[in-house]
């Protein structure tokens, strides 16, 4: 049967009128017997008063800043335990200690059995604590040494040692986990310059934010800029668009771009690969599927065509319209996105002359399109009119070269203004 019992301070030894510098619980919390509730310190050492039950408590007595003795009230406990169990009190030196060789001292500097109670090993550290933040420091990992103390005499508090596993975790981490200490963005009110609104991001957003950010800042980006003459390539597409307009197939550029980026992967397998976690090994994949960026209204995705080198272009054309339809009705799913080997973002559609495409890792090379346009090009002693596509192509230089990228667009290039090398 539940029954309302008082909590007492228990024997402290001659000790009267002790500091109340910690109250870990509060009314309405329930407790576990030797849960620690106060912490007590005199002017020689800190020590926690455990429960003697376990229970509902119904009450508190008393607040931090209080001074007690034994037999003061510290809660009122609704309990059904009939005997109370062990009072055990953990003891910590209440300050810092200085290095003390004499053996006549106790751990810590403190003078031996200060109070009437044994002090553990564990207690003798240098930051000045309580034994229960210190338990749950060593619980979270936390080196008490680092933190600083915001309570009496520069005590650490629960807030203290739980502030600085907070800091810890807001820390921006790299990807070999060591913190990046970016200066923090500032915190602007915008309405003090005039009328906004506030249009929280849409969840695609949030996720591939997410993971640009991590790909902008662990990877050491380069990118190669290079122009492709599509003059005859584009003439070909022409052709080969009124001829499948009938079919419901639309052959874009990129059909050719991601059969031509195939046949570059497979001239340069680097870029068709992924660093292992550890960082040392690169595997080689020999398969060849390539994401592509899709503009949709909630944000950007990038489905992933399957086995490119098996496919021919106006079968990629059918397939590039399907998955991006079904990107921007938001019907792909969690696998239509997984496995890709390279990925090809492409602006063309829509316009400028260049862009810094960021690496979709695991993947190690990117290629952004741009709008193709016509130019004077020089050749055999005139300017000729050619239409000229520009290529970048963005590539993680712990794994590529800065020559082999060159060597990459170059041929990729090659490619693309004479698409019958595709056959050989
Ligand atoms: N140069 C000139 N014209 C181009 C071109 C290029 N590089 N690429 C495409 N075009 C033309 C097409 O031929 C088409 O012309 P017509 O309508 O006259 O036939 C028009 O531009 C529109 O093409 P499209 O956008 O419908 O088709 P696509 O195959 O080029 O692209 C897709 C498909 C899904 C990639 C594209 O719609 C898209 O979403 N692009 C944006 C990708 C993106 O946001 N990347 C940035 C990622 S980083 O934030």
């Amino acid at each position: 049967m539940a029954e309302l019992k008082k909590i007492l301070v228990p024997d402290i030894g001659n000790f009267k009128g002790v500091n109340v510098i910690e109250v870990f619980v509060k009314a309405g919390d329930t407790i576990r017997a030797e849960d620690a509730l106060i912490t007590l310190e005199t002017d020689k050492a800190a020590m926690d008063v455990p429960s003697p039950y376990s229970g509902v408590i119904k009450e508190m007595k008393i607040k931090a800043g209080d001074k007690v003795s034994q037999g003061s009230v510290i809660l009122l406990l609704e309990s059904s335990d009939a005997a109370p169990t062990m009072q055990p009190v953990a003891v910590a030196p209440v300050l810092p200690p200085s290095p003390q060789p004499s053996s006549a001292r106790g751990e810590g500097g403190t003078p031996a059995q200060a109070l009437p109670v044994p002090a553990t090993a564990s207690t003798a550290t240098k930051a000045h604590a309580s034994p229960a933040i210190r338990r749950f420091a060593r619980e979270l990992g936390v080196d008490l040494a680092q933190v600083r103390g915001s309570g009496e005499k520069g005590r650490v508090t629960k807030d203290d040692v739980q502030n600085f596993v907070k800091a810890a975790l807001a820390q921006p981490r790299d990807a070999t986990g060591s913190g990046l200490r970016i200066a923090e963005m500032p915190v602007v009110d915008f309405a003090q310059f005039g009328v906004v609104e506030t249009r929280p991001l849409s969840r695609i957003q949030k996720l591939s934010g997410a993971n640009l950010h991590r790909n902008w800042v662990s990877i050491p980006h380069v990118t190669q800029f290079d122009e492709a003459d599509i003059t005859e390539m584009e003439a070909f597409r022409k052709q080969l668009g009124e001829e499948y307009a009938q079919q419901g197939i639309k052959i874009t550029p990129l059909a050719f771009l991601l059969k031509a980026v195939m046949e570059a992967l497979q001239h340069f397998p680097d870029f068709n690969a992924s660093l292992d976690a550890g960082g040392e090994n690169l595997i080689l994949k020999k398969y060849c599927h390539i994401g592509v960026a899709v503009d949709t209204p909630d944000g950007l995705m990038v489905p992933v065509l399957r086995d490119v080198d098996c496919k021919g272009i106006v079968q990629l054309a059918k397939e590039l319209g399907e998955i991006s339809a079904r990107a921007r009705d938001k019907k792909l799913s969690a696998a239509d996105m997984q496995g890709g080997c390279f990925t090809i973002s492409s602006l063309g559609g829509i316009g400028g002359t260049a862009f810094t495409p960021i690496i979709n890792a695991p993947e190690v090379a990117i290629l952004g399109v741009s709008r193709s346009c016509m130019k004077p090009v020089y050749r055999n002693g005139e300017f000729v009119p050619r239409l000229m596509l520009p290529l970048a192509l963005s590539y993680d230089h712990r794994v590529i070269d800065g020559a082999s990228a060159a060597h990459f667009t170059v041929y990729l290039s090659q490619i693309l203004a004479d698409i019958r090398r595709l056959a050989l």
